[in-house]
């Protein structure tokens, strides 16, 4: 060594005594040049996730496993088990890496879960490192994918490990002294409370906090029910006219306000204007306006049961509803659940997301202000607590949620409890099947309404696109073509055609499944990346992916993404394409696109999806019932078939004749 380093060997016993004494000095030394680096990391962190990232990064950084550090850490590795000095170093760095670990996850899983995750991460890590440091021919870019992989485990993990956990609130951005803070809306008015909880609403695109929210807890639940019950009474007494009447205002005050509504939803979204204003409100106020319309005509029927007796039916409210929110939609998914609720004369309580609560608000300012009575409709603002006491709630008789899988699964298992009725929108994996025989623009238009729109987070999107061999090329040279020319950028200029994801959480699941697409061989053709340019960075923004070469069983073409990522698949024989389609646990909905209508028709019967278009595809007109199959759901919003959900029927039996008793 001492020659290898152009010194005497009696300076290198000087110093370091023995060759042990060398080698853990070489080991301290590098080990703090690691934790110096992790450091510089966690300190530009600025959410738990990326701080759990930090440490990833530190630790499988291209620096850390070239070939040359890569030997040294191995050495030390080798030597520590016959060394007790080099066994207590190593030890103290593992401690350090784990104890970076289970302070980031802290923030982000239970505190039962975060040590065992730490281990577990720590452990990742470690194989990455080895695996890559020892590869054959070893490059930068491999230290890049050992991250990648990482980090799509990391999400899995906490994606599973946070199952009904309800986060503690960190609110991500500051909130500002003078930022506004807004309270629940109960009994036809805000009812603030001084003493309660609160969390920032903050815009994706810019990061800028919007406003900061009471979390509503058991005060304002038992407050809202109060006014809930003294409130449906008054509305169930009016006629279904009387009730028309007043939400056909709800819908005109949205029309008004259409833009100032769009700019809001945008603001709390990320989703661009261009969107908002065309559909967001506008679908709310078209659903405000069918109900209202269907209102009038909620009858029972009359039943002939010969001379002696006569039936007939009364479809009555179940009472006291509730809606939970996801965020994809806020007021939309508001309005399609108070429009049909009140029209059968319930009140309801209506928890919108903690990422987008502020449109939800407003609605309910909007429903007094066109009449409906104090009471009918309240607005809860809070996270997955909030959610639990409503769900839990005895004098509530029915939760309408719009949300994922595992949130659709706790909600049914906790309304049991008190033998609620649910309905459930949850997830999707949906397929669009292209026959050889479509009209290519149609379809390439097709699958990119049902990938890109919202940025990709809409629940009915058909994010497995299968294509018929034969077309495959014209298909993508059309897709990429189009996709290319998407534009990215601030969701409140007129332009933009996609906007930010809903938070960096979000986003960085998103760009794990990428990552993970990437690792499992699927071909990345475009997009897929961090947008930062022109001030984007301070927002979550991700470029329109498109996959090809992917098999049914990549986690890319099995699991929901909810973000701009399409996998296209090519099928040989139509009995194919219908299996292969069908070959999930979700059932939300499918599209098929040909000329040949006897094979349209044909197809869509065998398709399990509840929600199915032929040669288009995400088109949700409020006349249609909207719903899933399988894993997607239960129940239906929209359309008549809305209406059972929100009432109950009651027998009446009616003698004409004298009561014949035996005894
Ligand atoms: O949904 P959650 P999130 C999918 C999509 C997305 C994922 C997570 O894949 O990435 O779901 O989104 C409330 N009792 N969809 O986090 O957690 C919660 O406060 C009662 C698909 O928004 O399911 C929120 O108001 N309520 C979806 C709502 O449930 C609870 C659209 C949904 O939250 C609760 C959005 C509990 N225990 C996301 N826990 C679609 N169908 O379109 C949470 N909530």
């Amino acid at each position: 060594m001492a020659k290898q380093a152009g010194v005497s060997t009696g300076l290198v016993a000087h110093y370091f005594g023995d060759k042990d004494g060398l080698l853990e000095a070489t080991l301290r030394s590098l080990a703090s040049r690691l934790s110096r680096a992790a450091a510089a990391r966690l300190r530009a962190a600025a959410t738990p996730r990326a701080r759990l990232q930090a440490v990833i990064d530190a630790n499988l950084a291209p620096e850390e496993m070239d070939q040359r550090t890569g030997a040294v850490w191995l050495a030390f590795w080798g030597q520590a088990i016959h060394s007790d000095r080099l066994l207590r170093v190593q030890r103290i760095y593992q401690r350090r890496v784990l104890s970076n670990l289970r302070h980031a996850l802290t923030l982000l899983a239970p505190s039962s879960e975060a040590e065992r995750l730490a281990i577990i991460i720590a452990a990742i890590i470690d194989g990455l490192w080895l695996r890559t440091t020892l590869a054959a021919s070893w490059s930068p870019s491999d230290a890049d994918a050992a991250r990648r992989i990482a980090a799509g485990f990391v999400d899995t993990q906490l994606a599973a490990s946070t199952e009904g956990y309800a986060m503690p609130m960190s609110p991500p951005v500051p909130a500002a002294s003078s930022q506004r803070r807004l309270a629940a809306w109960i009994g036809g008015r805000a009812a603030p409370d001084a003493t309660a909880e609160t969390f920032v609403s903050a815009n994706p695109a810019t990061g800028e906090a919007l406003a900061s929210l009471e979390i509503a807890g058991i005060a304002q639940v038992e407050a809202a029910v109060a006014a809930a019950r003294s409130g449906q009474k008054v509305w169930a007494r009016m006629t279904g006219m009387e009730r028309g009447r007043i939400l056909r205002r709800v819908a005109d005050i949205l029309r008004q306000r259409n833009d100032e509504l769009a700019e809001l939803e945008t603001r709390d979204t990320g989703k661009p204007i261009q969107e908002t204003r065309v559909v967001d409100v506008v679908s709310g106020a078209d659903c405000l306006e069918y109900f209202a319309g269907l209102a009038g005509g909620i009858t029972g029927e009359s039943v002939d049961l010969g001379p002696a007796a006569m039936g007939y039916t009364r479809r009555e409210p179940l009472g006291i509803v509730a809606g939970i929110g996801a965020w994809n939609y806020p007021l939309q998914i508001a309005c399609w659940k108070a429009a049909p609720a009140l029209a059968c004369g319930n009140a309801m309580i209506f928890k919108p997301s903690e990422l987008t609560p502020l449109t939800a608000l407003k609605l309910g300012e909007i429903m007094t202000a066109a009449g409906v009575p104090d009471g009918v409709f309240n607005v809860l603002p809070g996270d997955g607590r909030t959610g639990g006491l409503l769900t839990a709630h005895p004098a509530i008789r029915k939760i309408s949620l719009t949300g994922s899988v595992p949130t659709g699964k706790r909600v049914m298992a906790a309304a049991a409890e008190t033998l609620k009725q649910v309905t459930l929108e949850l997830g999707g994996k949906s397929p669009i099947l292209v026959f050889e025989d479509a009209d290519i623009e149609n379809a390439v238009s097709g699958a990119l309404l049902g990938n890109f729109y919202s940025a990709g987070e809409v629940c009915s999107n058909g994010t497995r696109v299968f294509v018929d061999r034969s077309i495959r090329e014209r298909f993508l040279e059309r897709l990429l073509e189009r996709t290319r020319k998407i534009v990215v950028g601030d969701p409140l200029d007129p332009a933009t055609q996609m906007g930010a994801l809903i938070s960096e959480a979000h986003m960085q699941k998103v760009l794990a499944h990428i990552a993970r697409g990437v690792a499992d061989g699927a071909r990345l053709l475009c997009g897929g990346e961090r947008v930062t340019r022109d001030g984007l960075g301070r927002g979550f923004f991700v470029s329109p992916a498109i996959f090809d070469g992917c098999t049914d069983d990549h986690s890319i073409v099995r699991e929901e993404i909810f973000g701009p990522v399409m996998a296209v698949l090519t099928f040989d024989t139509e009995e194919e394409a219908i299996a292969r389609a069908n070959a999930t646990e979700f059932g939300l909905s499918a599209g098929v696109f040909t000329r040949d209508l006897a094979r349209a028709h044909r197809v869509i019967a065998q398709l399990e999806a509840g929600t199915c278009w032929i040669n288009t595809y995400n088109i949700t007109p409020i006349e249609l019932p909207f719903g899933g199959y399988k894993m997607s759901g239960l129940g239906r919003e929209n359309s008549r078939a809305a209406l059972d959900h929100y009432s109950q029927i009651k027998s009446v039996y009616v003698a004409l004749t004298d009561v014949e008793a035996p005894y």
